[in-house]
């Protein structure tokens, strides 16, 4: 079977769609590298002592693994010097990172979560990599506030999952495609041309622990799940929780199901991140024919505030994301 790459998609997209630029194109490359390297460090576990937290705190107040600060750092470095951007956001870091004046600047904001699930780290389940791309405003400082654009606007979004394989997703809004890394050639082979998320499920994931936070509609739909054949939806459900975001959202792109972490009296804003958790997977999720909505709202419609701002997610396979936002409208 040809074997095509990762560089090799990227210039057919230019070629046949005219959706990839050539600093784009530099972009998701760098970015891919980058996530190449995390993936060797995630890989080598306790035997290079990156397990376990940093003592540090980042801006959400949430204790830094090790591997997040590595993670970051690898992303930051990769992607400084090569012009294709005017600053970075990531989890991280409270404040934009701007490019050090040594290098050119681009036309691009690069938003990341560096790593994804990182309660999951010591435990050894599959964590990942989120990133987005937005165009930075024409002659504007790149402030936190040239960040705050809708999901809409994203021209490129991505994760890494580093689980049994070690799986890039991307779109660059022409559908979505999946790689495969091949460790002993050190490519991304494209193993999924057009990833396409059924309509229909039968697999929910949501965090069961929080039911007792949630609102009606998300009470409702999940007790309907559980009722299976015997109640109003005619089926039995079954549940996912891996409580990494990438791995969930993997599963939901190669198999169907619909993914929950709604607003509650816990999570008042929601707790994924709206920036570079819930856009990037909304615009991936919509590009492979599911939805993405806060509840009421389509996520990537979200006029955002602040760059660490949170929000509720329901994303996942059409009809069924249709349904809970629908009770939602319902009240
Ligand atoms: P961490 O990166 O802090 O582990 O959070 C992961 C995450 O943002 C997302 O990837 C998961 O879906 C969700 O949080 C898990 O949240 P719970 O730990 O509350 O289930």
């Amino acid at each position: 079977m040809r074997r095509i790459t990762l560089t090799q998609y990227l210039v057919e997209q230019q070629r046949e769609k005219g959706v990839v630029s050539a600093e784009l194109r530099l972009l998701i490359e760098v970015v891919a590298r980058a996530c190449k390297s995390i993936s060797n460090a995630v890989s080598k576990g306790a035997l290079t002592g990156i397990l376990g937290n940093a003592g540090s705190d980042n801006v959400q107040g949430e204790a830094q693994k090790k591997l997040d600060v590595i993670s970051n750092e690898v992303l930051l470095e990769a992607n400084e010097w090569g012009g294709h951007l005017a600053a970075m956001a990531s989890e991280e870091m409270e404040h934009p990172h701007q490019i050090p004046n040594r290098y050119p600047r681009g036309e691009y904001l690069l938003l990341m979560d560096p790593l994804d699930g990182s309660s999951n780290i010591d435990v050894n389940v599959s964590i990942g990599t989120i990133f987005s791309v937005l165009r930075c405003p024409e002659g504007v400082t790149p402030d936190e506030q040239a960040f705050l654009q809708p999901g809409s606007k994203q021209v490129a979004a991505g994760f890494a999952v580093y689980g049994p394989s070690t799986i890039l997703v991307l779109t660059v809004g022409n559908g979505v495609a999946g790689f495969t890394l091949d460790r002993e050639l050190g490519s991304w082979v494209l193993t999924e041309p057009k990833i396409e998320i059924p309509a229909d499920t039968a697999e929910f994931a949501i965090n069961m622990s929080n039911r007792r936070n949630w609102s009606a509609p998300i009470i409702r739909y999940i007790d309907e799940c559980l009722a299976g054949k015997t109640g109003p939806l005619g089926k039995d459900y079954n549940m996912r929780w891996v409580a990494s975001m990438v791995a969930d959202v993997y599963r939901i792109l190669s198999r169907g199901g619909i993914f929950m972490y709604p607003q509650d009296a816990k999570h008042k804003e929601g707790r994924l991140r709206l920036m570079y958790e819930a856009n990037p997977m909304a615009m991936i999720v919509e590009q492979a024919g599911g939805a993405a909505t806060n509840g009421t709202q389509r996520i990537l419609d979200v006029q955002p505030t602040k760059l660490h701002q949170r929000v509720g997610v329901i994303l996942g396979s059409r009809n069924e994301v249709e349904r809970v936002t629908g009770y939602h409208k319902a009240g």
